[in-house]
């Protein structure tokens, strides 16, 4: 199975890091979605990465569902309870992670047309603080979750480095210290 993904999109990165705990070969191909590559548009023609082309040909999009075919690979895998409310916990985890993801990358595209203030831009501001409130309390629920909160505390650090999560939040502070180290999370560090 191949991902078409940009090295530094933070839901492909969530991929990668998972795929790579969990023991999977995942093949990457670097996708820049802005360049509306056939390939990408193929597998997902909202032409958003990533997106996972399978062996038989056929595409997954949108990483939360990605996700859960990756784990769905390797049953008994430990980072993620299959069921229960453990399993609709890491997946609301993973939401407000993704959440604070979307409204970072919004935040990005104003920024790339001069847009820089007004009420979007403070709610997007809003939202990532709300949710990095609450993903704090969160941390240590599960494997999965807590690799969805790093790589979006970690996105934040890449992208938005005057935003000082880490002396806000303590918990996530010490968690990305903690997952940044891994071998997983270093192999995926995004770069430029
Ligand atoms: N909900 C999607 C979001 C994916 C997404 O927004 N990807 C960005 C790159 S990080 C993208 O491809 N943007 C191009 C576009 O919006 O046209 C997911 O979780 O996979």
């Amino acid at each position: 199975m191949k991902l078409l993904t940009s090295l530094t999109s933070p839901y492909g990165r969530k991929l990668r890091v998972l795929a790579r705990e969990l023991g999977l070969d995942l093949v990457v191909a670097d996708t820049a979605p802005m360049n509306d590559p056939a390939a990408l548009l193929s597998a997902n023609p909202l032409g958003k990465v990533p997106a996972l082309v399978l062996d038989d040909g056929s595409a997954l999009i949108d990483s939360p569902v990605i996700a859960a075919f990756l784990l769905a690979q390797v049953p008994g895998q430990a980072l993620k309870p299959a069921s229960g409310p453990g399993h609709w916990a890491a997946l609301t985890t993973e939401a407000l992670a993704d959440g604070v993801l979307d409204a970072a990358i919004i935040l990005r595209f104003n920024m790339a047309q001069g847009i820089t203030a007004g009420p979007w831009v403070e709610r997007q501001y809003r939202a990532i603080e709300r949710a990095l409130a609450v993903l704090a309390g969160r941390v240590g629920g599960s494997g999965f979750g807590d690799i969805c909160i790093a790589v979006a505390c970690d996105y934040l650090a890449f992208r938005f480095p005057e935003l000082d999560w880490r002396t806000a939040y303590p918990a996530l502070a010490a968690l990305a210290d903690r997952l940044l180290a891994t071998p997983a999370f270093q192999a995926t560090q995004p770069e430029g």
